[in-house]
């Protein structure tokens, strides 16, 4: 057994939260990076202009013929003029001016996307009889992503919050259905695929969460999981060094990793092997359709340690109590919803499931994504996977060592992506798509 923690329970945390701090703010740049359309694309479908529908020219002169739209058209090429009576962006047609609808033109069997342009149509999964086993199906569908502040967000218990800053709400648009594992990859599937078992909490058992893994390697043991499934593997990696698993010390509760890789490249959403789940992807899936601190409610602090809501659905620092070797010495954390003096990770599965059947989203360890950490988009959004580059990587998710305030589906915060630590594992997705 350890020594007890001079620190409540909220140390690593709090060092995480203040590294950020110390590191970074949201750039303003991120508000324009997502979901915008590509500016160099045809225009060949008008719609009516709801403000001008009586027929006549705006100009009262005679009736222009309908200007052709299409070719290499752009808004900025469509000024008033005798030709064109009709406001930048907008064509005469048909006795009256027309939007200009910014939707590209892509060949048969292709639909645009977002960043992506045209991209083969995917033919989605709508039965569950395609789902694998330990997974589950979530549909496609639009959410708001963070919390909006509120009374309840402003809420405090001693220094905690219920909102950060860097949970600005906005709508954002899942257009794909996903698969998503129902728990946490446990100790026993990295062995399976990995052959080797990196996570300190090794006496929790084969049926506990893999953690102290850093990003580099939940990405590789993501790729060799698809390539022993037979499907594509979704990330390309390259410049990578050392071996996956290796190079922490026994009782280590951090490392730096032995496996990091210079560039990391994602193949897209349209790729159908086992991946980390984008940022929003995660929350979407979290909430469950729900749009409350958790599934189960809006969090009420009874202590630091202690929220009713969080007991039935989630191993976090109030309830995480083992009885195992190496647990960590817990009694001193303040104010919990059940006494214990070593906590630590707990087999997965063993809590409630959300309404789509997920479990442990909330608790037990902290997942990473694969998104790279900034501010928000304030618009909204379809389909984003985060910004193009950055130095920390999103982990989301709260865990056994985690105060109740953090254990809410909108709560983000941000690592080194080649830092392991003994509440960070992971979860696999896969596009639900043929
Ligand atoms: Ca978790």
């Amino acid at each position: 057994m350890k020594q007890p923690d001079p620190s409540p329970a909220r140390w690593h945390l709090t060092v995480a939260l203040l590294l950020a701090g110390l590191l970074a703010a949201p750039s303003p740049q991120a508000q324009e990076r997502r979901g915008e359309p590509s500016s160099e694309m045809s225009f060949t479908q008008a719609r009516i202009c709801q403000d001008d529908t009586d027929g006549d020219a705006p100009t009262g002169d005679d009736e222009p013929e309908p200007r052709q739209v299409g070719g290499d058209a752009k808004e900025e090429d469509s000024p008033a003029s005798p030709d064109n009576p009709c406001p930048p962006g907008s064509v005469w047609q048909d006795g009256g001016c027309m939007v200009v609808d910014t939707t590209p033109e892509c060949p048969d069997g292709t639909v645009f996307r977002d960043g992506e342009g045209c991209v083969a149509e995917e033919a989605p999964v709508v039965s569950p009889v395609d789902v694998p086993e330990g997974f589950v199906y979530v549909p496609p569908g639009v959410f708001g992503m963070g919390k909006a502040e509120t009374s309840s967000s402003r809420y405090y218990y001693s220094r905690l919050r219920l909102r950060e800053p860097d949970e600005l709400e906005h709508e954002v648009t899942l257009s794909r259905g996903l698969l998503v594992q129902a728990t946490e990859v446990t100790q026993g599937q990295w062995r399976d695929v990995m052959g080797g078992n990196p996570s300190y909490f090794k006496a929790c058992g084969a049926s506990c969460p893999v953690e102290r893994i850093n990003w580099f390697e939940a990405l590789a043991f993501l790729n060799r999981w698809s390539e022993r499934d037979g499907l594509d593997a979704c990330y390309v990696l390259e410049g990578c060094a050392g071996e996956p698993g290796a190079g922490c010390e026994e009782g280590a509760v951090t490392c730096e990793g032995g496996f990091s890789c210079q560039r990391a490249r994602f193949k897209g959403l349209g790729c159908r092997g086992y991946r980390l789940p984008t940022e929003s992807e995660w929350e979407y899936m979290a909430r469950a359709g729900s749009r409350t601190d958790t599934p189960n409610g809006d969090l009420t602090l009874v202590g630091e340690n202690s929220a009713p809501q969080l007991d039935g659905i989630a191993w976090y620092g109030g309830n995480s109590a083992v009885s195992y070797a190496d647990g960590w010495a817990c009694e001193a954390w303040d104010k919990k919803s059940e006494p214990s003096a070593y906590c630590g990770t707990h087999p997965v599965g063993l809590k409630y499931p959300n309404g789509w059947e997920v479990t442990d989203a909330l608790g037990n360890v902290a997942e990473w994504v694969w998104d790279w950490y900034d501010g928000y988009s304030v618009n909204p959004v379809t389909d984003p996977v985060g910004p193009p580059s950055g130095r920390w990587r999103v982990v989301r998710g709260g865990a056994w060592n985690f105060n109740a305030a953090a254990c809410r589906s909108s709560f983000r915060y941000r690592m080194d992506p080649t830092r392991r630590f003994y509440f960070i594992g992971l979860r696999a997705v896969r596009s639900a798509v043929k």
